[in-house]
This record gives C-alpha cells, sequence and structure tokens, in this order.
C-alpha cells in the first residue's frame, strides 16, 4: 500500500485537526444517530487518542462506540481526479460513513485503510464525514482483551467469594489482557489523496547484493491503461538505472548500501511513471540472513542495541506525534542505539521513514498481544483469532515491505505457548510459513516470548531468530540478582544448545525517577542500573546472543492497578523522555559495542 504524498501528479487534502465527538450511552452501537450526535457532540483532537484529551473518568473508562464528525469540501481543481480518503489506523473497530453512506468498515487498530471516493463526494457544497469507533477488545481483536471478563493486569479480585456475584455490580469494562493503555479513536492522520484515473496502485522493491552491483528487482501494480517506466536515482539525484515494463530487474554498478546507524543508511529512489501518474519510493540496498546463531545484515554479524517502546504521551495518548518520532530518534543515537521493536503494534509509517534516513533498525510486530493469556481453556482451539492474524500479517507486509530499515516480522508478542504447547506449535509453526511466503524480501520471522517454561514451550524454538522476554530479578526472584544471574544462565544454557540466535528482547525494572539509594532496592534508579549491569554482564559471555532490548524506552501509560502507579516505571527515559541513570549507564555500554561484530 502506497504512502500519500503530494508531487507533480498526485496532490494531498489534509482533514486532521479539530472534529466533533461524543461517546456513545451504550444504546448506539455501530449505528449513527444524527440527533445524538448533535445534542452531544464537543471538540476532540485529530489526530490523537480521545481518552486524555478530556478530564472525566468516562473518557478513560469508555468501553464501547464513540463517533467522530467533521464536514469538508474539495477544491473544484480536483473535479478530474480519482479521490481516495485513507485512515492510516483508527483503534480498533471503524465504520466510515460519507454523507451517511458507509464507506469502509476496519478491524484493527494500527494500520491503514482506505476507500475510493470519487462517486460519493458532493462538489460545490460541504461533504459530512463521520466515523463510528469501537475500542472494545475480546479474544478475536488484535490485541486481545477479556471484554467485561477477568483483568489480566488490573486487579480484579472482589474478595467475596462469588466472582459471579461480584459481576452482576460491577459495570461493564473493557479489560485489556496487555500491559498498555487502552488508548482509542482515530489515532493517525486522515487525508484525501488524488491520483489520476489511470494510477500507479503498488510499488514492490526486492534489492539484493552482487559483488559490487545492487540488483533490484521490481514489480509494479497499476489500474488502467498505459507503460510503466522506472528510473532510479541516487542520493545527489543522478540517474543509476532505467527499466519499462510493470516487472523487472535493475542492475545498480557499484551500488552503496544502506548500512545501520552509526555507519551510512545509504537510500535511492525508485520513482515509476506510469500513464499520467507518478510516485516514487525510496528504498535501501541491503542483505538479511541468519546463519547458525548469527544475524547478518549485509554479511556482517548484527548486534541489537535497542529498546521496546510504545507510542504512547501525555494528552495525545496513543495518537500520531511527529516532534515525538523525532525526539525519540535522536534520543536512540544519543543512547549510541541502533534498533528498536514496534512492541506492540505496528507504529505510524512516518517512524518507517525516518528510521530507513537514520539507519535505525526496526524489528516490526503485529498488534498480536495476549494471546491466550489468563484463559483456561486452549485459545488456538476455542477462538476466532487465525483470520484476522493472518489479515493483519498480509497487511503489515504489504505497507512495510520496502522498508530497509525492517529487518525482521514479529507475528506476537508473548502468547501463551507452555500450558498448550502441540496447538501452540501447529498455530506459529504455519503463521510463520505464512509469513515468509508473504514477504517479497523474505526476512526472518519470529514471535516474541513470555517468560515460560522453555522447556515444555515447542514454538519459541521453531522461529529463526529466538526472542524472549525475561524478568529475572523482577517479576522472578525479585531483588535477588545473584539468583538471577543463575536462574538466567540455567535458561541460557538451553537456548545455546537449539544454535539459533537470541535477542533479549525485554528485561528491566520500575524505576521511579528521582528515587536514589545509597544500596540499590527495587524501584530505585541505583537497582536499575545494577539489575542491567548484572544481566548484562552475562549477555556478553555468550556470542549467540545478538541483542539487548531493555524494557522499555520510556515510561508509558497503562490501566490503573496494583501493580502500576502512574503506569509502567521500566523507562530508560521518563514518560517526557528525561533520562534516568539507567539512560546514561547504556549510552556509555553502547558506545564501546559496535553495531557490526562485537561477538564475532
Ligand atoms: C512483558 C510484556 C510488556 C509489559 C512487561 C512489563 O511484554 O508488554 O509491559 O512485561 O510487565 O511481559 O513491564
Amino acid at each position: 500500500m502506497l504512502y500519500p504524498r503530494v508531487n507533480e501528479k498526485r496532490s494531498v487534502i489534509d482533514l486532521n485537526g479539530v472534529w466533533s465527538f461524543c461517546l456513545d450511552d451504550g444504546t448506539h452501537g455501530a449505528n449513527i444517530d444524527n440527533s445524538f450526535i448533535n445534542e452531544n457532540k464537543e471538540n476532540i483532537a485529530v489526530p490523537a487518542s480521545y481518552n486524555d484529551q478530556k478530564d472525566e473518568l468516562k473518557y478513560r473508562e469508555h468501553c464501547g462506540w464513540a463517533y467522530y464528525e467533521r464536514t469538508f469540501s474539495v477544491p473544484d481543481v480536483f473535479r478530474n481526479e480519482r479521490l481516495v480518503l485513507r485512515f492510516d489506523a483508527v483503534t480498533h473497530y471503524a465504520k466510515v460513513y460519507l454523507n451517511s453512506v458507509l464507506i469502509a468498515e476496519h478491524k484493527g487498530g494500527f494500520l491503514p485503510f482506505e476507500a475510493e471516493i470519487t462517486e460519493v463526494v458532493k462538489w460545490n457544497q460541504d461533504n459530512l464525514l463521520q466515523v463510528a469507533v469501537d475500542n472494545r477488545v475480546n479474544h478475536s481483536t488484535l490485541p486481545v482483551g477479556n471484554e467485561d471478563g477477568t483483568a489480566f493486569f488490573g486487579s480484579d479480585n472482589a474478595g467475596v467469594p462469588s466472582v459471579e456475584a461480584a459481576k452482576k455490580w460491577r459495570k461493564k469494562r473493557n479489560l485489556p489482557n496487555f500491559d498498555f493503555f487502552n488508548y482509542a479513536g482515530i489515532n493517525r492522520n486522515v487525508r484525501i489523496y488524488t491520483t489520476k484515473k489511470d494510477y500507479i496502485n503498488d510499488i514492490t522493491i526486492v534489492p539484493s547484493i552482487s559483488g559490487s552491483d545492487g540488483i533490484v528487482r521490481y514489480e509494479i501494480e497499476t489500474c488502467g491503461k498505459g507503460e510503466v517506466f522506472v528510473q532510479i536515482t541516487d542520493r545527489e539525484k543522478k540517474t543509476v538505472g532505467e527499466a519499462m515494463g510493470c516487472k523487472g530487474e535493475i542492475r545498480i554498478k557499484n551500488a552503496r548500501l544502506w548500512n545501520p546507524y552509526p555507519e551510512d543508511p545509504y537510500l535511492y529512489t525508485m520513482t515509476v511513471t506510469f500513464a499520467e501518474d507518478r510516485y516514487s519510493q525510496r528504498f535501501g540496498i541491503r542483505s538479511v540472513e541468519v546463519k547458525g546463531s548469527r544475524f547478518l545484515i549485509n554479511g556482517k554479524d548484527f548486534y541489537f542495541k535497542g529498546f521496546g517502546k510504545h507510542e504512547d504521551g501525555a494528552v495525545f495518548g496513543r495518537g500520531f506525534n511527529l516532534p515525538y518520532d523525532v525526539k525519540d530518534m535522536s534520543l536512540i543515537k544519543w543512547m549510541n542505539a541502533n534498533s528498536f521493536r514496534t512492541s506492540h503494534y505496528p507504529y505510524a509509517e512516518e517512524m518507517y521513514d525516518l528510521a530507513d534516513e537514520e539507519g535505525i533498525v526496526i524489528i516490526d510486530e503485529t498488534p498480536a498481544v495476549g494471546i491466550g493469556a489468563g484463559t483456561a481453556c486452549d485459545p488456538y482451539k476455542t477462538f476466532n483469532i487465525r483470520e484476522h492474524h493472518e489479515s493483519v500479517i498480509r497487511d503489515l507486509i504489504s505497507r512495510d515491505k520496502n522498508h530497509p530499515s525492517v529487518v525482521m516480522w514479529s507475528m506476537a508478542n508473548e502468547p501463551d505457548t507452555e500450558h498448550w504447547p502441540t496447538s501452540a506449535k501447529e498455530y506459529w509453526t504455519s503463521l510463520y510459513e505464512f509469513t515468509h511466503s508473504l514477504d517479497p524480501q523474505d526476512r526472518p520471522v519470529t514471535f516474541v516470548c513470555c517468560q515460560n517454561n522453555y522447556e515444555a514451550d515447542l514454538s519459541t524454538r521453531e522461529m529463526d531468530v529466538i526472542c524472549i522476554n525475561r524478568y529475572y530479578g523482577w517479576y522472578n526472584l525479585s531483588g535477588d540478582m545473584d539468583a538471577a544471574c543463575y536462574a538466567l544462565n540455567l535458561e541460557l544454557d538451553f537456548w545455546q544448545g537449539i544454535n539459533k540466535p537470541l535477542i533479549m528482547t525485554e528485561y528491566g525494572a520500575d524505576t521511579l525517577n528521582g528515587y536514589h539509594l545509597t544500596a540499590p532496592e527495587m524501584f530505585s534508579e541505583e537497582f536499575q542500573v545494577m539489575y542491567y549491569d548484572r544481566i548484562n554482564s552475562e549477555f556478553d559471555k555468550r556470542s549467540f546472543i545478538v541483542g539487548e532490548h531493555p524494557w522499555n524506552f520510556a515510561d508509558f501509560n497503562t490501566i490503573q492497578g496494583v501493580y502500576r502507579a502512574d503506569g509502567n516505571r521500566k523507562g530508560l527515559l521518563t514518560r517526557d523522555r528525561r533520562p534516568k541513570m539507567g539512560a546514561h549507564y547504556f549510552k556509555n555500554r553502547w558506545k564501546e559495542i559496535p553495531s557490526f561484530g562485537y561477538k564475532k
């Protein structure tokens, strides 16, 4: 799917701004009731989550539908163009009406969807755009939740003998199976883009390296009549290759490779011309490969230094926030890191563009968090998740396939792979094959495994890279770092026998910024530093460990509960991006760890 860009052939109309908004009172559901909206509407900013833009609890606790609306008119100059309305992300379910006609419906809160509106827009007058948004999460949504069920992360113990009885006198709740606040609404940009009537629908670029040359295979999907012309230019805008036709191969002599930070993330641009349409897509030439227990980028051993992150901040919630993205890129480099995982959902497209440009490597994750958490039954046999999971992976790859920064797909975070090992293995290995088959660049595929009985788990070991989240010293063996390191080593001995690369995709300790102790105990800044220092020194002894991603880049908001005071505080940075001692610790550690060749 192409990102909307303005050029000499295409335009973009920005529909962001202050919209009208109201929460459902529980009686309307997906139906737009104009008089209800008119009576209740108030201002809301788009893009942004709605939850923290207002100051009553009902916006945080809302469970169900909410309505957005605005009007717009289309400039006359676009009368002969094709018009497409695009939402970059609406969380989690959207029904879109234009002039009272249902023009799009979309499940999943973190990927774009669009609808052609050429025939629906009215000229010389206002158009009414309305969006109904549902924030409920259950066992068939991704991320997974317990709609009106048992909280996995909140505290749900009623303290009375009958849990069923307690349910009757509690209000309906939307309980996540995941540890980040369930921010909802029109979270990313809303735009109309124009194309000519005959247009370029998609561009797929598959680069490879042959000696000192780059080989660029490409495929162009078009609609309508016309010839395809493809031109590749370098950073200086010099033409380095050309071809005709919607499918082909272009050789770039003495190609410059895309290399991760701090090396040169060199980008080329492919400009496709078709009939009257034109679109330019940047790409990089680089290879990614797993060989035994090594992770190779451009044939060299890469070491992942970076973070699990979130899209999260005060007031805008999970809304698109370009200054935060730019700032986070700057902080990633400030800490001498080179990578992050889009935990726990695909991020806004602009972040991947920044990563391409700045050389930051991405592990691209779907929103499949919490599969099987807190359930007493086999989730793979009980719940209807597969079809939606496949469609999310399809859309994710279709959106992100051309980014050189993306080096691996993560199909999920922390599914239950321990209690139903055989059906889990069947689910994850077949989904792994499916993911591989969709990616034109055939990148490594994995999912991220939670602290579990790794001997019982039959799925994690089947992935291209072993990605594990471990909290020895925090949730397990709390505060006892000698025992934590002992247990960690027991587990690492196990993984070493599997002979695959391993990335520690999460490890960390909640840390209250400004809380200092001489003797390092839990929650203090000193403990966070000691915790990481002890664990990292174990990683340094093992060459099959190819990466360390502390959890988390920054503090972030969560559902309230006894485990969380003002959210999850495991950030190396505060929520407003100030460094804790841990950030300085990693900055110093990673200064000494090169992106390539650290352990080999
Ligand atoms: C892991 C989850 C992550 C949580 C983290 C924690 O993957 O989403 O925020 O634990 O508890 O299990 O801090």
